[in-house]
């Protein structure tokens, strides 16, 4: 596994980096805040996908120390932001088998001084999958720190109605699969109005992923989503130039 030793080799040695994509508010168009969202700059192969190496993260462990480090590092940047913006962290359904989880979350917000409620913790619907006790009660606990708790991704699964029956979730992200269909396919348009409508009577917010064009946008406002994400906006970034962005938009 020599893409492993070099995943290792990287962490090691500060290699890893956070990217930095800007959410806005629909209505307004002002800045909610920021995903975080993990980069590898491999020397040989140049950027690696997070889709190839966080799986082999998942299956050697390397996704805790790698989680916990990307939590630290994102909440102690969004600490420097002003408030309210927040910061959305991935969190695998990996690092819910760890059972030290929740005390990390509530060690880094202590550490970063970060306001609880400026972190989004954004879980996959496989956090939830077969009900699963442990987890559920993991998701109750970090909500009593005071953490935001999306499911992202919405709409893939096998059962996502299901799972906003499980958990009270603060928001929704919509997949950006519904989201880039939605000028060509009506029916795509039509799945991310009931989205946005179940949210709403539900009381979820909802931010639609993977925005490229303005007529994307133009239906998203319309359909009534709170918030928007997707290169339209904002690519991924490093830190420098979020920071950049948050005096622009200050
Ligand atoms: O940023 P990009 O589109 O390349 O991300 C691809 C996938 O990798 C997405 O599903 C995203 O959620 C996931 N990902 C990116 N950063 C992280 C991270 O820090 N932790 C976890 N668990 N997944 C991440
Ligand atoms: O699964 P998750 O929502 O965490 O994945 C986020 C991923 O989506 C990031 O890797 C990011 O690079 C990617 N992404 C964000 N905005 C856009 C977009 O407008 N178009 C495309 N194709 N990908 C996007
Ligand atoms: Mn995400
Ligand atoms: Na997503």
């Amino acid at each position: 596994r020599a893409l492993e030793q070099d995943l290792r080799a990287a962490f090691a040695a500060d290699g890893l980096e956070i990217y930095y994509q800007p959410v806005l508010l629909a209505a307004s168009g002002r800045l909610a805040g920021f995903e975080a969202l993990l980069r590898w700059r491999h020397p040989e192969r140049g950027f690696i996908s997070p889709t190839e190496f966080v799986p082999m993260a998942e299956e050697t462990g390397l996704i805790d120390p790698i989680g916990e480090w990307i939590l630290r590092t994102a909440c102690a940047e969004a600490a420097s932001w002003p408030a309210p913006l927040r910061v959305a962290v991935n969190l695998s359904p990996v690092q819910f088998r760890n059972r030290g989880l929740v005390d990390t979350v509530r060690r880094v917000l202590a550490e970063t001084g970060l306001a609880p409620d400026r972190l989004e913790l954004e879980i996959t619907e496989t956090v939830l999958l077969a009900e699963n006790a442990a987890n559920l009660a993991a998701l109750h606990q970090l909500r009593a720190l005071g953490t935001r708790i999306a499911m992202d991704d919405f709409g893939t699964g096998y059962s996502s109605l299901g799972y906003l029956r499980s958990f009270p979730f603060d928001r929704i992200k919509i997949d950006r699969s519904f989201v880039s269909e939605m000028e060509t396919h009506p029916e795509a348009a039509a799945i991310v109005r009931a989205i946005v409508d179940l949210g709403a009577s539900l009381g979820i917010l909802t931010t639609a992923e993977g925005i490229e064009t303005d007529g994307q946008f133009q239906r998203l406002r319309a359909a009534g989503c709170d918030e928007v994400q997707g290169f339209l906006f904002g690519r991924p970034m490093p830190v420098g130039r979020a920071r950049w962005l948050i005096g622009e938009a200050a």
